[in-house]
Parts: C-alpha cells; sequence; structure tokens
C-alpha cells in the first residue's frame, strides 16, 4: 500500500474513534441528565437567602437509579422532606446560599491534595461535624463540591472504614441515606453572583470500578455532576 493510502486510512480510523467517543461523552453528559429543582427562596430584609440541603451517598440504590451501584448527589426537596437524585439547582442571582452536605460515604483520597483547602466560601472555610475547619486530610476526602467558575472548591470528609451503621446505599422511605446512619456534616455558606448556568463537578475519582475512578457516574449529569442555574 502507497504511504498516502495508509495516512488517509489511519486519518479516517482516527476521525471515527473521535466520533463515536464524542457521541459516548456526549450521552453520558445530557441524555442521561437531570430534572433542575428549584430551591425555595427566602426573603432577608429584600436580600434572597437559600438553603440547600445535600447527600453524597455511595450508592444510589434500586428505587432512585436505572445504575442502583452508582455514587451520587442527592439534594433534599424542602417541601417533602425527600431526597431526590436532581443535580441542577435553580438559584437566584445574588444571593446568600447556607449548603449542608450530609456525607454517607467513605474515603477515596484526593489526587490533587491542593483541593484538601477549601476556598471560596464565606471565611474560606467550613464546618465539619460543627468544627470550623481550614484544611482537611487529603487522604480523607471522600468527593468535593466545587464550582470552578465561582472559585468555590472544598473537599468532603468520608466517614470512617470501622464506622457502625453505615448506610449502604439510598432508599426509600426518604430516597436518600437515614439521618440515624454514619455521616459527616459539612456547612458552609457562599454567595451567587450573576445570572449564569454554572457547572459544579465532584473532582475525588470516586467511581468504583471505573478506568482511574473517573468513568460512569463521574462524568454523568444527575449524580457527581451537575449546574447551578443562577436566576435574576
Ligand atoms: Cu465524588
Amino acid at each position: 500500500m502507497r504511504v498516502g493510502v495508509k495516512l488517509l486510512l489511519v486519518a479516517v480510523a482516527v476521525t471515527a474513534a473521535g466520533a463515536v467517543i464524542g457521541f459516548y461523552v456526549s450521552n453520558l453528559t445530557t441524555l442521561a441528565g437531570s430534572r433542575s429543582y428549584s430551591v425555595p427562596v427566602q426573603n432577608a430584609n429584600g436580600h434572597p437567602v437559600v438553603k440547600l440541603e445535600i447527600q453524597t451517598v455511595a450508592a444510589v440504590g434500586p428505587t432512585l437509579s436505572p445504575n442502583p451501584d452508582w455514587v451520587s448527589y442527592l439534594v433534599k426537596d424542602q417541601s417533602t422532606g425527600h431526597w431526590k437524585r436532581e443535580t441542577v439547582w435553580d438559584l437566584p442571582a445574588h444571593a446568600t446560599v447556607h449548603v449542608t452536605i450530609y456525607n454517607f460515604d467513605g474515603a477515596s483520597g484526593l489526587r490533587n491534595p491542593y483541593l484538601a483547602r477549601p476556598q471560596g466560601m464565606v471565611g474560606n472555610r467550613i464546618r465539619v461535624d460543627g468544627k470550623p475547619t481550614e484544611a482537611i486530610d487529603p487522604n480523607d476526602a471522600s468527593h468535593t463540591f466545587a464550582v470552578p467558575a465561582l472559585g468555590l472548591v472544598l473537599a468532603i470528609p468520608g466517614v470512617a472504614d470501622e464506622a457502625k451503621n453505615q448506610c449502604e446505599y439510598a432508599d426509600a422511605p426518604i430516597g436518600g441515606c437515614a439521618m440515624s446512619t454514619a455521616h459527616r456534616t459539612i456547612k458552609f455558606t457562599f454567595h451567587t453572583t450573576t445570572p449564569g448556568h454554572y457547572r459544579w463537578q465532584c473532582f475525588v475519582p470516586c467511581a468504583a470500578g471505573w478506568v482511574y475512578g473517573f468513568g460512569g457516574p463521574m462524568q454523568t449529569i444527575g449524580y457527581m455532576d451537575g449546574f447551578l442555574n443562577v436566576k435574576a
């Protein structure tokens, strides 16, 4: 075969492979998407204030997903008290957002220890189980919550391996893991800015069973990724 023909064949094969990978990624990130949850807004002297409650669970279980063993974020529906697997959240612009994350998952560790220092929230610190915390041990990280466009990032410490009464998977009747099972509680406050569509995601390679822990739920909206729909 002439060199020109070989090069052409290689170019065609590379293009085809690229297209297949592209379809695969867009399928994971869009088709397997999430409905948006409008977080109720309180008004404090004309200033919007929002309470956002989130769970991180090791597996969503049979009732929340076609992928029962996938790791995920869940959000609490403030009107029903039930947990939903929805990771696109509507928030008002220029609002104060009080966030509570209940983590029921164990530690995977950070690839980048820099992320162990919380940044971008009020005071650049978080409360871990009630204690003000300016950095966690990178090896204890279970997930991160990061909104790169807002400069917001924090690592969520995991439940100890030997902890009693661990939540195996989120499930009925409340949708998520029960508060009576082992968990860590992380609290912080941040401010939204101008209206926009802000991506948030986890940076811990927490997808067990996937290449380098970054496949499946790590790249799928509705599990370890989502958006903040900041509206005027
Ligand atoms: Cu994660």
